[in-house]
């Protein structure tokens, strides 16, 4: 509890949660078990972008049961990943570290022997008595982390229930591994996510007297390939499918490192030509409903749950996803599309339910927020920043950027007006989100805006350890996947 200053609410809040801790501090004291710390329900959706509720990035995008959890809780308009790939995001996330801190800046990189002692979210939770549990992607797929848990399903090493797939595969004919789409015919009950829903949903309706819980439940699509039931296709006809607006022009203003990044003749030229980016837009779509149903069953057994009123939820999404915009697809880029995520708390007992806050912050800030809001030990090496200020009110003074790193040296600077790209050869971009949300114009060449770009740059990691040379095997194997994930 560090902030007593954030207003009438905040300090009502705080007052409660002072009591509550008191009350565990007596109860360990008692019993030798903490008692009344919050559990944790941390909820993990894949490749999730903003096409969810107040984050309006698709106008056509529904999401009414994850807009049901962000009416509970806190929703923060502008979080960013620490990383735009799975596994370095996923990394950086869970052990607090940046990727330029720690080398993990790529989805072959194998953490673990590189960072043998780092203490993860959930390892830290299980060193305060409570039990670390879960089901389906919280890690890398290549990376599990059975160290993070006492129990896990399907395994400690395996993450993720077998999914549903179309027979044949490669249904959009583009050949691109799991750069796919398609509805199957099958019910909701036979995919992978919702047997892991159904798991942490069994653990929710467990009696937790004795014990606090740290729940994970990491629901995959809409990660690639997007085959999910066919009830959720036709959900958005695709005649009148919505596609992102790309002007013809717009990679003009952006230095040849950035278009290195937006691979205009990859992804893009292979979609456009094959006249398959509606269905695949249709399919994001889709499988966001899908994910979508999912949370609204996971909210329920919430609801249900005689734990609900001293259960924080966190809800994060591990990097955005470009359909298009700047010629790019998939993630692995530092624009707003890439880099943007939703990210959620829900505090028990309806705090702050409804709450927007703008402040830019990081999927990094998840870690000490966590700390402090279960009243965990403290971790001085963590980067991230504690959100509690911004949860005791959501309008506080916030004065920090959000960065965000796509290897070594090339980083993103989100502050709450402006996005500022430094790619490692020192090349540049700045975009002011005050009249430009689509980044279309590069403003980084102007005289004028030297001044903002200072600003910036001081927020720029210091350190840029080197990348680290991956193991071979990973890195076939994640080539051979196309590194989709
Ligand atoms: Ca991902
Ligand atoms: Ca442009």
């Amino acid at each position: 509890m560090k902030s007593l200053s954030a207003g009438i609410a905040g300090i009502l809040w705080v007052g409660g949660l002072v009591f509550t801790m008191l009350a565990g501090a007596l109860a360990a004291g008692e019993s030798g078990a903490s008692r009344a710390r919050p559990n944790v329900l941390f909820i993990a959706v894949d490749d999730l972008n903003d096409w969810v509720g107040a984050l309006r990035g698709h106008p056509q995008s529904r999401t009414p049961n994850m807009d049901r959890l962000f009416a509970k809780g806190v929703l923060f308009s502008k979080c960013y990943c620490a990383a735009p790939a799975c596994n370095p995001s996923r990394v950086a996330l869970m052990t607090g570290l940046r990727p330029s801190s720690t080398g993990i800046y790529h989805n072959p990189d194998e953490w673990r022997p590189v960072l043998p002692d780092a203490v993860t979210i959930p390892q830290h939770f299980q060193q305060h008595g409570y039990r670390a549990l879960g089901s389906g992607k919280i890690y890398h797929d290549a990376f599990p982390d059975p160290a993070s848990w006492h129990e896990y399903a399907p395994s400690l090493e395996k993450q993720k229930f077998v999914d549903l797939y179309p027979v044949p595969s490669n249904v959009n004919g583009l050949n691109k591994a799991h750069f796919d789409w398609s509805a199957v015919d099958a019910p909701l009950e036979q995919t992978g996510d919702f047997q892991t829903v159904a798991y942490v949903v069994k653990q929710l309706e467990r009696d937790w007297s004795d014990q606090p819980f740290f729940l994970a439940c990491g629901i995959y699509r809409p990660h690639l390939p997007w085959y999910v039931p066919r009830e959720f296709f036709e959900q958005y006809p695709l005649e009148g499918v919505v596609l992102p607006e790309v002007p013809a022009d717009d990679l003009e203003d952006i230095p040849e490192a950035g278009i290195k990044m937006a691979k205009p003749g990859g992804d893009h030229a292979a979609v456009v030509k094959s006249g398959e980016w509606s269905k695949a837009v249709q399919g994001y779509l889709a499988s966001i409903a899908y994910a979508d149903r999912l949370i609204g069953l996971l909210l329920d057994a919430y609801e249900r749950s005689p734990q609900r009123d001293n259960t924080v939820i966190v809800f994060w999404s591990d990097h955005g996803w470009h359909l298009g915009e700047k010629q790019h697809w998939r993630k692995f880029a530092l624009w707003e599309e890439a880099t943007r995520v939703p990210l959620a708390i829900v505090l028990p007992q309806g705090k702050q339910a409804g709450a927007v806050c703008e402040a830019p912050v990081n999927l990094l800030d998840i870690y000490p927020t966590l700390i402090e809001l279960c009243d965990l030990d403290q971790r001085p090496e963590l980067e991230g920043k504690s959100l509690l200020p911004l949860l005791e009110n959501p309008r506080a003074e916030w004065n920090s950027a959000s960065v965000t790193t796509h290897g070594r040296n090339h980083h993103a600077v989100r502050s709450g007006d402006w996005r500022y790209i430094r790619y490692a050869d020192g090349s540049e971009e700045l975009y002011d989100h005050r009249v430009d949300p689509r980044e279309y114009r590069n403003l980084a060449a102007r005289e004028e805006y030297r001044g903002v770009i200072e600003q910036h740059r001081r927020w720029l990691p210091e350190r840029n350890v080197p990348e680290r040379k991956p193991d071979q095997a990973v890195r076939r194997q994640d080539r051979a996947k196309k590194a989709t994930d």
